[in-house]
């Protein structure tokens, strides 16, 4: 009786599904939030603490929080991850240099036990620039394929225009319901 009452209280579009937007400083964070939430690009400066908004796509409620990810700030990440179903990785694709400690963080986050049961969406963002690796350079660099443990998937995408975040969040769709 509980399994259906959950399920048709999701039919309706009423159940919240928590997510939290991470990844380093200048990864495009807020302005994926924001282009989400309005369809523009917004101005933003570097986030201190975070912002959270509501986004709803397709009767589904997904309450974001995107968390600023300046080193100094990124060891509060985790007093986020309480019920936490999604975890959206979002990635400078022009900076190469600093791939190896999205990975650190990556499977910090991932050993973390708050985040056990979430799949993580992986949006390799500004695509738009030229010379920025690829989804799949990307993939293989951060060794996604050893992700046992979670759901994951990576997403080319461009913040700027929109492009690909929609395919993400179809992702992020079609995993809740296989639930
Ligand atoms: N070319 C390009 N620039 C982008 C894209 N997405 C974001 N940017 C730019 O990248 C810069 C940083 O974007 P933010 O959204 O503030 O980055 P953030 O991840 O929230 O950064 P913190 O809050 O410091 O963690 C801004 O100048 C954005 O306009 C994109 O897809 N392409
Ligand atoms: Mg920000």
């Amino acid at each position: 009786m509980g399994i259906l009452i959950a399920k048709l209280w999701s039919l309706f579009g009423n159940e919240e599904h928590k997510i939290v937007l991470v990844g380093l400083d200048n990864a495009g964070k807020t302005t994926i939030l924001y282009q989400l939430l309005m369809n523009e690009v917004v101005h933003t400066s570097p986030t201190i603490g975070s912002n959270v908004e509501e986004v709803v796509w397709k009767n589904l409620h997904f309450i974001m929080w995107d968390l600023g990810g300046q080193e100094s700030l990124r060891s509060a990440w985790n007093t986020y991850y309480t019920n936490t179903e999604f975890v959206i990785l979002v990635i400078d694709s022009t900076d190469r240099e600093r791939l190896s400690i999205t990975r650190e963080e990556l499977y910090k986050m991932l050993a973390h036990e708050e985040l056990s049961r979430a799949a993580v969406l992986v949006y390799a963002n500004k695509q738009d620039v030229k010379g920025s690796m690829t989804a799949a350079e990307i993939s293989r660099l951060l060794n996604l394929t050893s992700i046992k443990k979670h759901r994951w998937q990576i997403q080319g995408c461009c913040a700027l225009t929109g492009e690909g975040l929609y395919q993400g969040l179809e992702w992020i769709g079609s995993t809740l319901k296989s639930k």
